[in-house]
């Protein structure tokens, strides 16, 4: 039957442009993205199609600079860009879920798309990382012996219900209907986890699928091993591998093809340079290995997402830890192409000249990278100490128990909780305070009677010594300093999780201060009222934790300003710091090798004083005098560490994930 009907006169061919006008949208081919067994590739509208891909995590970087770093990475020749969902950064507290500004990821898929990037997206439930937990909500642990990662009844009902939040409000943006996301992965190399357990990836798989349709293309990726694979494979996700430089590029996709015979081969995690940890010397890979590398995956045909393309910054209290316990710190730079800063490196255009042999490179100019700017230095008073502070600080009020509570117990899931009991004896001789079953999870700053007399630190320093009248009141600031997101340790319980002992005895009647310093701090209170307390006559090598607070004007006559810029605290030992009510970080200088902190302009004002507020737990280089913070333009992330504090970092070299 022609398209005009039976018995119609009228020849067809004559009015096909027609036609074609008027029924464009229904004749053209459906949009699809599939994989091609027999053809060893993925098929985009039928055609055959490589990606080469950045990962950019939007979770790192502030809103505004959302599209600038997106066209920078379409400008070096990416047709893709990965990204993670982090569950716990859309819904810190169960039940109340958070998709605006920062978290607004559906205006990042958009930014996307109009860019011209298509998306790979990685909802998890589990991320890895370096992020908090692995992206894995806090409140998890309210059931105390939940097993992550598995088919655990509690873990796959709060799955459940986040995954049927989140993926209805994805599925919109699948590129067969219409956005940009072309493929998505189901978990994240999950045969690094001791669970193993099929049933977890066999209900996620139905579970995505309930959601998203039969079309989408789900993955998994797992490291280039047939021990990673091994478990972290199975039916019906299509199986990746993740290896960086310093791997054999046939033997890496030799194991993809031990899991997947036919099929794209796809590095799902290439390298471009490695995390940090406080404590240990900043990572940095070589352009030159990045470029040679990938040149290697790329002359093989195979798919490959550079990761990071930019690491961004762990803003807050974001940053993850690896066990033996070791935190990262604030700053992700990761040693990528583009900087944290979204600053242009040599790396990028060593990578974007690698791409041009095989893609064609957008037209015209490269963004380029951002101003700083060097405001100077900021002066700075000193405000309460925390102890002064519990009533502004603590919302909640104290809780009371016989033995110490845990962050979650007491439904804190970040930042700090301050313990407080007393001696029960007098300890005229230096009596150890111990946590001997290395339960300061993970920093604790003690003082006695408001003199700060030691920290407690986890793996590291588990006792210290004391003296004190019976009834002298003991504080201990407990720092959750992130938990961890690799392994098997993933169940990473904050505060004092186990007994306190004085001498041979357990210390019991504790009262537990909850507090909401970001709150204090946005909301001003802490300002109000500056210190009363004098200092002590002879400067002691601690103090108890306090805040500083201190203000500054962005300059008239000065085009373009505010820009962004870096804060570095020369001599302060370690805290937190905010600008205007932003948690910035963790600053911890006397560790390294971080010493400044990225601040993205968009925290500062133009027509009021900026406020500074910080937190030091250690000891601030004040004196009695005045004492300084500065705003840099250029960053430090590279400084040398304390010998004693190197560690070796073997599981996470590189090469194992071979
Ligand atoms: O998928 C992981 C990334 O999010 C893979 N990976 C990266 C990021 O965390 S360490 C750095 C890591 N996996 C641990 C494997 C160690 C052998």
């Amino acid at each position: 039957m022609s398209l005009l009907g039976a018995g119609s006169k009228l020849p067809l061919l004559p009015l096909l442009p027609l036609l074609l006008l008027l029924f464009g949208q229904s004749l053209s081919a459906p949009r699809s993205f599939s994989l091609d067994y027999k053809g060893d590739c993925f098929r985009k509208d039928g055609e055959e199609f490589r990606y080469i891909s950045g990962s950019i995590h939007y979770s790192r970087i502030p809103r505004v600079y959302w599209k600038d770093r997106l066209l920078k990475m379409y400008m070096a020749g990416l047709n893709a860009i990965q990204t993670y969902i982090p569950w716990n950064y859309h819904e810190e507290s169960q039940g109340y879920y958070n998709f605006i500004g920062d978290r607004d990821v559906k205006y990042f898929l958009e930014l996307a798309q109009d860019i011209g990037l298509l998306v790979i997206l990685r909802p998890g439930p589990y991320i890895c990382a370096e992020w908090d937990m692995g992206g894995l909500p806090a409140w998890l642990l309210k059931e105390k012996n939940i097993v992550l990662r598995s088919s655990d009844p509690d873990y796959i009902a709060a799955v459940d219900t986040w995954m049927g939040k989140l993926l209805p409000m994805i599925k919109p943006y699948l590129y067969q209907n219409g956005g940009p996301i072309i493929t998505v992965q189901v978990e994240n190399e999950y045969g690094s986890y001791f669970a193993c357990d099929f049933n977890y990836l066999r209900h996620l798989t139905k579970l995505f699928r309930s959601h998203l349709g039969e079309e989408v293309v789900l993955f998994t990726t797992d490291g280039a091993g047939l021990n990673y694979l091994r478990c972290g494979s199975i039916q019906n996700l299509y199986a990746t591998v993740d290896f960086g430089p310093g791997a054999n590029v046939t033997a890496a996709f030799n194991a993809q093809r031990h899991a997947e015979p036919r099929g794209p081969l796809v590095n799902s995690e290439f390298y471009t340079g490695w995390l940090d940890h406080w404590g240990s010397p900043h990572s940095s890979v070589s352009s030159t290995v990045v470029a040679k590398s990938l040149n290697e995956i790329l002359v093989t045909g195979a798919n490959v997402n550079l990761y990071m393309f930019i690491g961004g910054t762990n803003f807050g209290y974001w940053n993850g830890a690896n066990a033996l316990y070791s935190p990262q710190p604030t700053s992700y730079d990761y040693d990528a192409p583009l900087t944290e800063a979204g600053d242009l490196t040599e790396k990028y255009f060593v990578i974007r000249d690698v791409i041009k042999m095989y893609h064609k490179i957008p037209e015209g100019p490269v963004p380029p990278t951002t101003p700083k700017y060097a405001y100077g230095a900021v002066e700075m008073k000193k405000l309460q100490t925390i102890s002064d502070a519990l009533e502004e600080l603590s919302f909640s009020g104290p809780v009371k128990s016989m033995y110490p509570q845990t962050f979650t117990e007491l439904n804190q899931m970040v930042g700090y909780v301050l313990y407080r009991t007393i001696l029960p004896f007098t300890c005229s001789t230096p009596t150890p305070l111990s946590s001997q079953l290395d339960g300061v999870h993970d920093r604790a700053y003690v003082s006695v009677e408001g003199v700060a007399v030691g920290i407690l630190e986890r793996n590291k320093a588990l006792t210290l010594n004391v003296t004190g009248k019976a009834g002298s009141q003991v504080d201990i600031l407990v720092e959750n300093m992130g938990r961890i997101n690799y392994g098997k340790d993933i169940n990473d319980f904050k505060g004092l999780v186990s007994n306190m002992t004085l001498g041979a005895n357990t210390l019991t009647g504790w009262t537990m201060y909850s507090l909401s310093i970001d709150k204090a701090v946005s909301q001003g209170i802490l300002w109000e009222r500056e210190r009363t307390s004098t200092d002590p006559p002879h400067p002691a090598p601690l103090s108890p934790p306090v805040f500083y607070w201190g203000t500054f004007s962005i300059p008239d006559g000065i085009p373009d300003l505010p820009q962004d810029t870096y804060i570095k605290l020369p001599k302060w030992r370690k805290g937190q710091v905010w600008i205007n009510g932003f948690n910035l970080g963790r600053y911890w200088p006397a560790r390294g090798p971080q010493v400044t902190l990225f601040v993205p302009a968009n925290i500062l004002s133009t027509v009021a004083l900026n406020n500074v507020t910080v937190l030091e737990l250690e000891k601030a280089p004040c004196g009695s005098g005045p004492c300084t913070v500065e705003f840099t333009n250029t960053p430090i992330l590279n400084a040398t560490v304390p010998s004693g504090y190197k560690q070796r970092w073997g599981l996470f070299a590189k090469e194992d994930l071979l």
